[in-house]
């Protein structure tokens, strides 16, 4: 049972109320995440309980650290905005001992955020309209950040989006063959070697200084933004765990990728994949109404190899965990990141295909 697993965590938070009920949030691939209910009185209260997964982010304390920085800069930038911040920025409940984790004695990292009530994370995004308010909730928070020192940052996965070491990563994963699958995907290994040269090409243009490094979400799947359910605005981006340095076109090409698919990551019938590129339109205005003005000429006009590379980039994540014996992303089946892998290279296909009007649609909105 559900409560079971956490029933021994909950008394080391400082919860309101009494303890009603858990269920959990399916959606990440990553931590574990429950939803609690609480009764203080005649109130409900809602909260959000994480088991971080520490294989993933190795020092979860950093982690936090960098949650503790960037809430604190989002909080006092809306401030002096004169903006509200309540139910808009991730707020963490401390433990009983004024500690941002609980160390549960056995290898397990918790921590706890207030719920954002009234609001709705998409794991699919169903209208134009709804894509571009995501475009706004992600373009509107590098925005705050923008002004962040990134140097404070503590790389919570280093070299996350580094797609040159990526690969070099993955060929030792096929060189390993630890799970004995790699016979079976050749056909897979070749299509991503080759991609190899425009998969590094943000890396290359990074390091020449040819885009600048900003301080990124680097996770911007819809489902990390909660949209208001009565106005419909986005009102607070969650997931916070991977907030580094990076570039621009890591968070409209992660976006883009994951909300103008037309199936889900994980669709097994890949002819059903496609990038749609009406979504994608409508993100792209919600991301360049809130960055137009800091982000530069080239990162814009560069914004749809964004897409090509974090979709390429991820269809070789999932590739070399299921090469690794799925080590790294949670799974439902054991052909799961085969499956999730083939569907990154699936819509990446259709992506080379809409590549001149992408390029199009981008001159067309900064003429
Ligand atoms: C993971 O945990 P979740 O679902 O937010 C992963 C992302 C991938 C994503 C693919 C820390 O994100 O990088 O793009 O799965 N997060 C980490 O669904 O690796
Ligand atoms: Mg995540």
């Amino acid at each position: 049972m559900l409560y079971n697993l956490i029933k021994n965590i909950l008394p080391h938070f400082r919860f309101e109320g009494q303890y009603e009920s858990v269920s959990e949030c399916v959606s990440g691939n990553v931590n574990n995440t429950y939803r609690l209910v609480y009764l203080d009185g005649a109130r409900e209260k809602h909260y959000v309980l994480q088991r971080v997964n520490s294989y993933v982010f190795r020092e979860p304390r950093q982690v936090m650290r960098n949650i503790a920085l960037v809430t604190d800069h989002l909080r006092a930038a809306m401030e002096r905005r004169g903006e509200p911040t309540e139910g808009r920025v991730l707020q963490l409940i401390p433990t009983t001992t004024g500690d941002v984790l609980y160390e549960d004695g056995q290898g397990g990292f918790w921590r706890a955020y207030n719920f954002i009530e009234n609001a709705t994370a998409y794991d699919t995004v169903d209208s134009p309209a709804l894509m571009r308010e995501v475009g706004r909730g992600f373009g509107a928070f590098q925005r705050l950040l923008s002004d962040f020192p990134a140097d404070r940052l503590f790389a919570s996965i280093p070299n996350f989006h580094h797609t040159t070491k990526r690969f070099y990563a993955f060929v030792h994963s096929v060189d390993e063959d630890a799970a004995g699958r790699v016979r079976e995907v050749e056909n897979e290994i070749e299509f991503l070697f080759d991609r190899r040269k425009m998969m590094g090409s943000i890396v290359r243009l990074l390091d020449r200084g040819e885009l600048p490094l900003r301080v990124t979400h680097n996770d911007t799947k819809s489902n990390n933004v909660m949209v208001d359910n009565k106005t419909g605005k986005a009102v607070c981006v969650i997931d916070l765990d991977t907030v580094m340095p990076g570039s621009a076109l890591y968070d409209y090409g992660d976006a883009v990728r994951f909300g103008a698919s037309t199936a889900a990551e994980d669709e097994p019938d890949t002819s059903k994949i496609a990038l749609d590129m009406e979504k994608t339109r409508a993100f792209t205005m919600g991301f360049v109404e809130e960055t137009n003005g800091f982000l530069t000429q080239k990162e814009i006009e560069l914004l749809p190899l964004g897409i090509k590379v974090l979709t390429c980039e991820l269809a070789m994540r999932f590739l070399k965990d299921y090469i690794d014996g799925d080590v790294y992303f949670k799974v439902n089946s054991p052909k799961h990141n085969l499956i999730r892998a083939r569907a990154q290279m699936a819509l990446l296909e259709d992506v080379e295909k809409k590549e001149d009007a992408l390029n199009a649609m981008i001159r067309d909105m900064i003429d």
